[in-house]
């Protein structure tokens, strides 16, 4: 915190495909800035996700490709909230690597530490839990629009406390937030019910290729260009989809596969004592031991066929070894 409190102008920076950790911490870090007038940009790779537009409170936002020049000097630093490696970030972060001071505050332990200042907590269930605990503990406290921006990151990150990441530490966290003014059932109704019916109709269509295989372990469904384009939805709208396989009974190793423009983007999702993390990284990827994600450059059919076989050799070695 005497880091940035010690810095007159601040870049914030949200990881590419945002979801609601990086945007809640972001967006709370920014708005702790501007309170303590520094002259503060919040921004990102890409456009902010409009599902979380409710959290911006009419603060500007900017999607940027490099470091603005502004922001090279002493008094400057750049701060990236729950970004594990320097590629997530904007394209110019590692150009910009030794004309500026970053700041990289992140949960996952397999951080890359690109950072000139690293705080990684393996252990936090969302980097919103970290931001929570640097800004309860400064002196400027936490206000209550800030307090909903990082109620909004650790809820989404831990699922509403239901995934096993959740700590007596997240909790505590939260009653700090409900404390400096959190709204749970306002933030709840704003996370809960802001589906596009473009986006229900996308759902729809991952929902009706549903596959079980692995004795029923295993689960994953699709999403194709044409999906998205018929159903006017974009990449943005799958966020959280992929849980939902999780919610059959049995299941424990999950997949979504949306076809992008150079290959198969997956992201998995696993339940003890199978682990997404072992597949994304034999596939080139990486994550967390239960939400893990990777890219396989192939056509979808290919893809499909590679990601079960890798699903069922990993979900037959767990249980022949455990
Ligand atoms: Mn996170």
């Amino acid at each position: 915190m005497e880091i940035l409190s010690s810095k007159g102008k601040w870049l914030v920076l949200m990881h590419e495909k945002a979801d609601g950790d990086t945007t809640g911490c972001a967006v709370a870090i920014a708005s702790l800035g501007t309170r303590l007038g520094r002259d503060v940009t919040l921004a990102g790779p890409d456009p902010f996700p409009s599902r979380y537009s409710f959290l911006l409170g009419g603060m500007p936002y900017c999607q940027i490709d490099v470091v603005p020049e502004k922001f090279f000097g002493d008094d400057c630093v750049v701060i990236c909230v729950d970004t594990s490696n320097a590629e997530r970030s904007i394209k110019g972060l590692s150009a910009a690597r030794s004309k500026v001071l970053i700041v990289n505050i992140d949960h996952h332990d397999d951080n890359s530490k690109y950072g000139d200042v690293n705080w990684i907590d393996g252990s936090s269930s969302a980097t919103g839990e970290m931001v929570t605990e640097l800004m309860s503990s400064s002196e400027w406290g936490i206000t209550p629009q800030e307090a909903n921006s990082l109620y909004t990151a650790i809820v989404t990150d831990n699922g509403h406390f239901s995934f096993p990441s959740s700590t007596a530490k997240s909790h505590e966290r939260a009653v700090e937030l409900l404390e400096a003014g959190a709204s749970p059932g306002m933030m709840a109704e704003e996370l809960e019910s802001n589906m596009t019916e473009g986006a229900l109709k996308l759902w729809s269509r991952a929902f009706s290729r549903v596959a079980l295989f692995a004795g029923g372990l295993c689960a994953f469904f699709w999403l194709t260009k044409l999906d998205f384009e018929e159903t006017l939805s974009t990449r943005q709208d799958t966020e959280n989809l992929v849980n939902f396989l999780l919610r059959i009974r049995g299941v424990r190793l999950a997949a979504l596969c949306t076809e992008l423009g150079d290959g198969v983007r997956v992201s998995l999702r696993a339940r003890f004592p199978l682990s997404a993390h072992e597949i994304a990284v034999s596939l080139g990827g990486g994550g967390h031991n239960l939400a893990s994600g990777c890219t396989i450059r192939e056509p979808l059919d290919d893809a499909l066929k590679i990601l079960r076989t890798e699903m069922e050799r990993h979900a037959e070695t767990s249980f022949s070894a455990g």
